[in-house]
């Protein structure tokens, strides 16, 4: 059976940008002839600076955001990835199988490290490498991913290669992404070029799926647009990227494309569309973040999800990281 492993990263509250472009599509990847996993990538989290107890809670609301979306924890693997030490040790071997030149080329490491790239923390240049050990300890053939993730996936395949090529074996399976299209990527209210983040500087930027109605109402209304206000047809779009991701919010939360959103709001001033977006995005949102402080009011139980998912996660990654120390040449007892 196929298997799907996917991650989260607690670097903040989840947003919308999270719901749209992974959660969602994730909830619907559950399926009988699919194994799903699903993880809070803590040790991804802490590749930049991460205040502890914020990391906790940041996980938690992780686990939350994926349970009250309907992430079956009967049917997925849900946990936090550092409980699971076999993600580590395998990123270890893949740092000694990765060239410093494929890290080198990583254009995610280039834009978080910014311009002072020998102020960036080692584990921020090796995460790629722990990226792949995430999915390859599971064997996993499929990884959903955003646009801007296909780099790192497309490194977990050399990875494996190499590997395979490197030992003469035939393990590590040669992942497929899934990418999502570019319309699935959501964009900041403040700038419709830079995409929607956890950790951007200010919060009128993103939803955070736990914003309440008014605040929704509120980042809407002062979300960046221009004069002109939906056109007449999908062309009308061109060039305006404000405009074209407030479209395309609508389009993801209601399951229409952008072309009907169009034809169904042509004309409409600004006045009209955005308090209609906002109260979709309640309507949608608010049945979830209700169940998430639901759950968040009983951190134990959370804790105690994880690491049931985490001994499921082990009972797979184990055997695979053995066999790996063994073609490797580790001495076991
Ligand atoms: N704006 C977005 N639009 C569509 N998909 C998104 N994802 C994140 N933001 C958007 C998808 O969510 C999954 C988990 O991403 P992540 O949290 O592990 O990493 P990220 O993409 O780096 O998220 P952030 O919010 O931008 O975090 P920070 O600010 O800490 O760097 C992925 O599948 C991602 O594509």
């Amino acid at each position: 059976t196929p298997r799907v492993f996917s991650g989260i990263k607690p670097s903040g509250g989840l947003t919308l940008g999270n719901y749209l472009g992974a959660i969602k599509r994730w909830v619907d990847m559950q399926s009988p002839d699919m194994e799903t996993i699903y993880c809070a990538v803590d040790l991804h989290a802490i590749t930049v600076w991460q205040d502890p107890k914020g990391l906790k809670g940041g996980t938690r609301e992780i686990a939350a955001g994926l349970l009250a979306a309907g992430i079956d924890p009967e049917h997925s693997i849900l946990f936090n990835q550092s409980q699971v030490k076999e993600h580590t040790e395998l990123a270890w071997i893949f740092n000694c199988v990765a060239r410093v030149g494929w890290m080198n080329r990583m254009t995610q490491f280039k834009d978080k490290a910014g311009k002072n790239a020998e102020k960036a923390s080692l584990g921020l240049y090796a995460y790629p490498s722990l990226m792949a050990a995430d999915i390859l300890i599971y064997h996993a053939t499929h990884v959903p991913v955003g646009e801007d993730q296909k780099q790192h996936v497309e490194l977990t395949r050399d990875i494996a290669n190499k590997f395979n090529n490197d030992f003469g074996v035939d393990f590590f399976p040669v992942t497929e992404p899934v990418i999502e299209g570019p319309g699935t990527r959501v964009m900041n209210l403040r700038d419709g070029t830079k995409k929607m983040s956890k950790s951007g500087e200010s919060d009128m930027e993103r939803i955070n799926m736990l914003d309440d109605a008014d605040t929704i109402a509120k980042k809407f209304k002062k979300a960046k647009t221009d004069p002109d206000g939906i056109p007449m047809d999908l062309d009308g779009l061109a060039g305006r990227p404000e405009a074209k991701n407030l479209v395309d919010i609508y389009s993801g939360l209601s399951d229409m494309t952008p072309a009907e959103v169009v034809a169904e709001y042509a004309g409409a001033g600004w006045g009209t569309f955005k308090p209609a977006l906002a109260d979709l995005a309640v309507a949608k949102l608010a049945p979830i973040s209700d169940e998430m402080k639901r759950l968040m009011d009983d951190p134990a139980e959370i804790d105690r999800k994880l690491a049931q998912g985490a001994d499921k996660a082990r009972a797979i990654a184990t055997p695979i990281l053995e066999k790996t120390y063994d073609i490797v040449g580790l001495l076991r007892g």
